[in-house]
């Protein structure tokens, strides 16, 4: 396997769309335009058919390849991604069964899309979703049978939270009591962005509550602080444990390229972090995140940030906590902590070329190195080289080991078949479009949490 050039790392860092799609975006474009195919709109033929997308007829003419199942599952992401500025309500109506559409690479960038078009018609499939994945049979957790389901009813979540209504808070509420941790966790994100007093008391009944684990009632804490509602809120510590343990890998969205699919939302695993726990301060519980990102963020570099930094400000989920395949002891936990500790400070590396130190980082390079220094190796050695290379967080994360996550009476029970195997159509010989991890290519804005109205 060759490598490939820097050059062309840095240039594919441009491309906003999924380059695999392009041909068949400006084939699009033609249909759309009735071949009439300007220069500037063969630039860019996404951003052409946003414009035209306001258009009702034009709308119907992709919404008919969006969800045409004989086509090219990248396209059809990219596709429903440009009808997100449709106008057209019927078009919006009918988009919203991507939702559950057949494909589970389409499911997954379709239910992101739908939130970020905040496409209320979307809501009860996207419910219907979550809860068809949470109810479904199967091996779940470390053996995870099918970890794009478990991607698309994530994104269903998020996407929930991102459509802010009343309808949308009481599903949150419904679906809070029937979830695992890493959901739950997700769906405390998705309440704090509800335009409803209701969601103040939610927050504040699970930040408080010391049957549900720090890592969520930290989550909780951390966004009633932003809205100004954690005041005379316990933080007394929880009765419960935690699935999640520090030193565990978390995984959060971004843009990943991927040799087949470049920069497509099919895998949007782009950011890893090392989970050091949580602490309480001023009565409040936080959560305690180490991870590496550019230097012009705030803070960049090697870091130690909340959940809200680490998922940029809430604009992708928590997807997944994770470790080594070997787990690690508790020593080497120590030991992985330690490093990340001791390498606070150090910048981020842009070319991605000195990943893992010993001067720059990056995110997944940062949490690879810790793990290695304590004599553990999450990403097989294959797999950061070659086609391979750079390592991006999607091939650390098909590496690493789901921590167990499955709550009492919800899940199947967890059968140690095997471990989930890479799925090489995907994943293998992704590049690292790790300076794209934070929102290149998206002219969407990072949801914040907004302000609750009457509280
Ligand atoms: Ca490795």
């Amino acid at each position: 396997m060759r490598r490939i050039p820097v050059i062309l790392f840095a240039v594919m860092t441009s491309i906003s769309v999924n380059a695999g799609a392009a041909d068949n975006l400006d084939s699009l474009l033609a249909r759309v335009e009735g071949g009439r195919l300007n220069k500037s709109a063969a630039a860019d033929p996404a951003a052409a058919l946003r414009l035209a997308a306001a258009d009702p007829f034009k709308a119907r003419v992709m919404l008919g390849d969006a969800l045409d199942g004989s086509r090219d599952p990248g396209y059809r992401c990219s596709v429903i991604d440009v009808l997100g500025a449709a106008t057209d309500d019927s078009v919006r109506k009918e988009l919203a069964a991507s939702a559950l559409d057949p494909d589970p690479g389409v499911r997954v960038c379709a239910s992101r899309q739908l939130g970020l078009q905040k496409n209320e018609h979307a809501i009860p499939l996207l419910v219907a979703g979550i809860e068809a994945y949470l109810g479904g049979s199967g091996n779940k957790g470390a053996y995870e049978d099918d970890f794009r389901a478990r991607i698309a009813a994530i994104n269903s979540v998020w996407a929930l939270g991102e459509i802010s209504s009343p309808k949308v808070m009481r599903e949150l509420e419904r679906l809070y009591r029937a979830s695992d941790e890493v959901f739950r966790l997700n769906i405390a994100f998705g309440a704090g962005k509800q335009k409803t007093e209701k969601s103040g008391p939610f927050l504040r009944a699970i930040a408080g509550n010391v049957n549900e684990t720090e890592p969520v009632r930290a989550a909780a804490f951390e966004i009633l602080e932003r809205l100004g509602l954690s005041g005379g809120v316990s933080g007394a510590p929880s009765a419960v444990p935690s699935a999640f343990t520090p030193a565990d890998i978390l995984y959060t969205g971004g843009q990943t390229g991927t040799i087949s699919d470049w920069f497509t939302d099919m895998l949007p695993i782009g950011h890893t972090g090392i989970y050091g726990g949580t602490r309480t301060e001023d009565g409040k519980i936080l959560t305690v995140i180490y991870d590496c990102v550019p230097n012009y963020f705030s803070p960049g570099g090697v870091r130690t940030v909340g959940w809200y930094n680490y998922t940029h400000h809430f604009k992708y989920p928590l997807y997944a906590v994770k470790t080594s395949a070997v787990a690690p002891t508790a020593a080497q936990r120590e030991s992985i902590l330690r490093v990340a500790r001791e390498l606070q400070g150090k910048d981020y590396g842009l070319t991605h070329v000195q990943q893992k130190g010993p001067d720059t980082f990056d995110c997944v390079g940062y949490s690879e190195y810790a793990y290695e220094q304590a004599g553990l190796n999450i990403t097989p050695d294959e797999q950061e080289t070659g086609w391979g290379w750079p390592l991006t967080p999607a091939e650390q994360y098909d590496a690493a080991v789901n921590v167990g996550t499955r709550p009492p009476g919800v899940w199947a029970q967890q059968t140690p078949s095997g471990i989930v195997a890479p799925n090489p159509g995907i994943i293998t010989g992704a590049f690292g479009a790790l300076g794209a991890a934070f929102g290149s290519g998206s002219a969407v804005e990072p949801p914040e949490v907004p302000a609750v109205p009457g509280l």
